[in-house]
């Protein structure tokens, strides 16, 4: 399988998280790569290559304008507020009865374009979320010219990310932003399978209203877990999308491949039905049994076998790595994901 990677990604690098209370070392490390990286090649799953470099254009397409600006720029306004400060955090944010006004002050901004606190900006950010995007247009790219399935490595993850807001690790929605360029590149429906173990709010925020994208999601609870506002069974799109978003919520701890699999058949059952021209998986692999911060139980074998599953679809597929922190295993389960897939 053809695999789309760059160095470039490791330059957002933040040192920590808020995580429980706590400053904790940041989940979402630039070391995820090399485990991925190193599991592709041991394994022998194929041709690796480097992105091309796209405009903002297709970014574009997805997020707002001034936001794009705003990561552009963020760091050096944060680095001139705070020049001994390592990243940029947000802490305050235009919450129930106040202005959604974009403040002049960084730190006002930061919270207008943040949900959260656990996507800090740092100096490599906005080149690594570039790079990040370009290796979604890249794969995407391929599999429109013809490839079967393609793989981005892609990091940071996206999925959380919305028009506007960073969130939970994401800065730009890679998957989105290849999903819209597969439509303006002459696709007329594609299909998203979220199966991070996160609901990809950011994603279904996106396309919530389209009925050309079918965004069909497995993820935990929300009222259990994060990003715990969004990502319930009921938000099944509006107007024209009424009917294309389709969540599947399921219970923490007591979700292994057997309750999994039940929620998967619908998904991919909808997907069938909704006969897209391309399939974009967010590929997060964070339900592993170990995961640290995540509490489903699917085993590296169950990962082969999803793998199997997906590509039973029989749709051109590109791949968009997401979230996963177990990081001795990420490899592994991305290949048994990616092996059972071709396998098929
Ligand atoms: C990003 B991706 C819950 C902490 C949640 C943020 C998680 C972001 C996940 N106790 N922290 O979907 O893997
Ligand atoms: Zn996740």
């Amino acid at each position: 399988m053809l695999t789309i990677y760059s160095e470039q990604q490791k330059l957002h690098n933040p040192a920590r998280e808020f995580l429980g209370g706590d400053l904790v070392p940041y989940l979402e490390s630039p070391k995820r790569l090399d485990y991925v990286l190193e599991a592709l090649q041991d394994n022998n799953l194929g041709r690796i290559e480097w992105p091309e470099s796209f405009s903002t254009g297709p970014i574009a397409r997805v997020h707002r304008p001034d936001y794009i600006e705003f990561l552009e720029t963020a760091w050096q306004r944060w680095h001139q507020t705070y020049p001994e400060s390592t990243q940029a955090s947000p802490y305050c944010f235009p919450h129930r009865g106040l202005r959604h006004v974009v403040p002049e002050q960084i730190e006002g901004a930061l919270g207008y374009y943040s949900m959260d606190l656990t996507a800090p900006v740092v100096e490599g950010t906005w080149t690594a979320i570039r790079a990040s995007v370009d290796c979604a247009l890249t794969a995407q790219k391929r599999v429109l010219d013809g490839e079967p399935v393609a793989f981005a490595l892609c990091r940071p993850p996206g999925h959380h990310a919305s028009g506007d807001l960073m969130a939970g690790y994401c800065f730009f929605n890679n998957a989105a932003i290849a999903t819209q360029a597969f439509l303006d590149q002459g696709a007329d429906k594609v299909a998203i399978l979220d199966v991070d173990y996160h609901h990809g709010h950011g994603t279904q925020a996106i396309f919530y209203s389209r009925n050309d994208v079918l965004f069909a999601s497995l993820h935990a609870d929300p009222r259990q877990d994060y990003p715990h506002y969004l990502g319930h069974e009921d938000e099944t799109g509006d107007g024209a999308g009424l009917g294309f978003n389709l969540n599947l919520p399921l219970p923490l701890h007591v979700t292994g491949w057997a309750e999994y699999r039940r929620a998967l058949e619908v998904a991919l059952g909808r997907i069938g039905e909704f006969e897209p021209d391309y399939l974009v998986v967010s590929l997060g692999l964070d339900t592993y049994e170990r995961d640290p911060i995540s509490f489903f139980n699917i085993t590296t074998p169950d990962f082969l076998e999803l793998g199997h599953c997906l590509a039973a679809l029989k749709k051109p597929t590109l791949f968009v790595l997401e979230g996963g922190y177990a990081l001795e295993v990420l490899g592994n389960n991305t290949v048994a994901v990616l092996e059972g897939f071709s396998a098929f």
